[in-house]
């Protein structure tokens, strides 16, 4: 007995958005997420990974439930001086694995509503944007690392938090 055309409409188009989300999430790998612990009074910390895009793709919004505001940073020297400072968008060009880390691109994590517990795990959500304008949501998981992290070495070490809203 042949089923209502109504009654299919509906489930194909689920089975599509399902399909699409499928591939939406496998056209950006993420690898060795992780966030720096911070302590009570740290309203900032850093997050990072590696990513890789199988096309052309920009990372222009990250978001967190630990956090009010999250942005792409990237450090630049001015002449001595390492600074950082927001990103419109961070190009993820194809095939080429882009390294959020220490010194280097990070997302910044600021105005935290608590600490960053190490051991814990944080939510963040990256908003892609393809070729085509389309953006996607890609939910990452990143375990908490207290790095040993000597005053040289941690994220405060920068010059740049001068022009953060804090
Ligand atoms: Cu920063």
């Amino acid at each position: 007995m042949p089923m209502p055309l109504t009654k299919i409409a509906p489930s194909l188009a689920l089975a599509g958005a399902l399909l699409l989300a499928a591939q939406a999430h496998a056209q950006v790998s993420v690898q060795d997420a992780w966030v720096r612990a911070s302590v009570p009074q740290q309203k900032a910390t850093g997050a990072f990974m590696r990513l890789t895009a199988a096309q052309d793709t920009r990372l222009v919004a990250v978001s967190s439930p630990l956090a009010a505001v999250a942005e792409v940073h990237e450090m630049k020297m001015e002449g001595d001086v390492m600074k950082m400072r927001a990103m419109p968008a961070l190009a993820l060009p194809a095939g080429k694995a882009v390294e959020l880390k220490p010194g280097g691109y990070h997302i910044m994590l600021m105005d935290l509503k608590q600490p960053a517990a190490a051991g814990s795990t944080v939510p963040l959500t990256l908003v892609l944007e393809g070729k085509d304008g389309q953006r996607q949501s890609l939910e990452v998981q990143a375990p908490v690392r207290a790095l040993g992290a000597g005053p040289a070495s941690g994220h405060d070490a920068h010059g740049g938090h001068g022009n953060h809203r804090h």
